[in-house]
């Protein structure tokens, strides 16, 4: 029984149901010119990878063409490709990262 509520008798207990915000991977892509260094740079500071997660992630890349870097809400996942977007521009490099449906 709750406070201020009724008999349990008398009243089904409500489910909360919560829906969970649907979620989105960023992914980067390998390519020919930008710098292990670069990436796992990258990695460190959009993504809180350490230097060790982050060297395994680039090197995934680096050997499989993609990997992902980490699961978001849309709209952080959008600011992150955005901000590795931005970041690789200034830089003249042209690694690639885009969002995909979890
Ligand atoms: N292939 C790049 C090189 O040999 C390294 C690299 C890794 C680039 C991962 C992009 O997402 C990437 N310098």
């Amino acid at each position: 029984r709750r406070p201020g509520g009724v008999a349990d008798l008398d009243v089904q207990e409500a489910k909360p149901k919560v829906a969970l915000p649907p979620l989105y991977k960023v992914i980067i892509l390998n390519d020919d010119y930008t710098p292990m260094d670069f990436v796992v740079l990258v990695l460190e500071r959009f993504f809180n990878k350490n230097r060790e997660e982050a060297t395994r992630i680039m090197l995934h890349v680096h050997q499989r063409g993609v990997g992902v870097c980490g699961v978001y809400t849309r709209e952080v996942a959008e600011t992150k490709v955005r901000q590795v977007t931005n970041f690789s521009g200034e830089n003249q490099h042209p690694l690639q990262c885009t969002l995909e449906p979890e």
